[in-house]
């Protein structure tokens, strides 16, 4: 097994992206309950972001979502993120909010519509020139209710269409990527439902266009690391949403509900070079806190994905391969759960610590007095996105 001093140098590399909407109020569509200190501003949700960044040296980017997070000076945002010291990320586009999207957004039979949801992604592209983000974030509510309410065919030729059209617009450094999700909010059929459906769309697109896999986004049961593994073989995992769940897209914290899971996907994540330098993959949270405090539940988040990340980077690769080129099944899967069951929590201690960070980021933050503090200033804290 590889010392822990020898994967500090891949540590030290992992940057986990906070998505804004995490430190807005959210729910299920029961009951949204408000933590007192919830942001009211975009300006607020980068402040928490920071926070999260200071305490772990993990999160030093923020995803923005598009319209929940409009400003009229992106570049200044920027400036104050930067201030914040964080930088703004991936920009989120939303076509799944406006009444005119009902039946479909880059999908609709309704040039029209069509018009309208491609214009609201030109839209995001200038703000990403204006912010510096490399990345387009698109993830379509699209899909039908009933069978034969909608030609799903052609409703592929348009898809293509459309991105092609956002696609031809982006600028050299720039990404497109297309999350996929197998249900919801159609339950018949959604136009982008699996991997499959995503890189089959990017792949006609271009060198710049990716897959992007929400650990949410799948049928229970599902073999995600093989997807990992896949896509990483085919040149297009452009990005991860992280999160976790039990039943449906719960977006719980990752690494909560299944922490093997993570860890076996960011074995593979590693195995196909997706934490090697200049690695195009991106990683992301995207995540909901609806009865947790929202800030420390994104600590503890990218806090679960180092520590797993830590675990798979101890996974003693040699010895795998001869176990497994010898048939050794036993062997083979002994060692990887060894890998799996180091308890890495005590170095990880001692790595924040000789990186001045604090060794105990979640109890750093319950000492730091920031949730009184916001708690204090911030009154009528807003929703994430939903119904807001
Ligand atoms: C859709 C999704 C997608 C959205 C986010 C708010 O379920 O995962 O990434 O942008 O939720
Ligand atoms: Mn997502
Ligand atoms: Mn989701």
């Amino acid at each position: 097994m590889p010392r822990f001093d020898d994967i500090t140098p891949v540590l030290d590399r992992l940057a986990i992206e906070v998505p804004s909407w995490a430190y807005g109020n959210s729910g299920t569509r029961f009951k949204v309950f408000s933590t007192p200190g919830t942001p009211r501003t975009p300006e607020e949700k980068i402040a928490d972001a920071a926070q999260v960044h200071r305490l772990t040296g993990l999160a030093p980017t923020v995803a923005l979502h598009i319209p929940w997070d409009k400003v009229d000076d992106y570049a200044a945002l920027q400036r104050y993120a930067n201030d914040q010291g964080v930088t703004l990320g991936t920009i989120n586009s939303n076509t799944f909010q406006d009444d005119a999207y009902k039946l479909g957004s880059l999908t609709h039979t309704d040039a029209a519509v069509r018009r309208q949801a491609i214009d609201h992604h030109l839209e995001c592209l200038e703000i990403m020139d204006a912010t510096g983000s490399q990345d387009l974030k698109i993830w379509l509510a699209d899909g039908s209710n009933y069978p034969g309410q909608a030609d799903i065919r052609t409703r592929q030729d348009l898809l293509h269409e459309a991105l092609a059209e956002i696609y031809a617009q982006l600028g050299a450094e720039q990404r497109l990527v297309l999350e996929y999700k197998f249900f919801e909010p159609a339950f018949y059929h959604t136009d982008v439902p699996d991997w499959g459906t995503s890189y089959a769309q990017v792949a006609a697109l271009g060198d710049q266009a990716f897959v992007c896999l929400d650990t949410g986004h799948h049928a229970p049961g599902t073999n995600i690391e093989f997807i990992v593994a896949q896509l990483l073989r085919l040149g297009k995992l452009g990005s991860f949403d992280f999160n976790s769940r039990f039943y449906a897209d719960d977006d719980l914290i990752v690494g909560a509900a299944d922490p093997f899971q993570l860890f076996r996907i960011m074995a593979e994540v590693i195995r196909g070079g997706g934490l090697d330098e200049g690695s195009q993959v991106a990683l992301m949270l995207d995540q909901c806190h609806n009865i947790e405090d929202k800030v420390p539940g994104q600590i503890r988040s990218v806090l679960n994905v180092q520590e797993m990340t830590a675990r798979a980077l101890l996974l003693d690769r040699e010895a795998l391969g001869k176990a497994q080129e010898s048939g050794d099944v036993l062997a083979a899967n002994a060692i990887y759960m060894d890998a799996f069951y180091t308890d890495v929590r005590p170095m990880l201690a001692g790595y924040r610590a000789a990186r001045g960070l604090p060794e105990d980021p979640m109890a750093a933050f319950a000492e730091s007095g920031y949730l009184p503090k916001i708690a204090a200033e911030r009154v009528g804290g807003q929703q994430a996105g939903w119904g807001a």
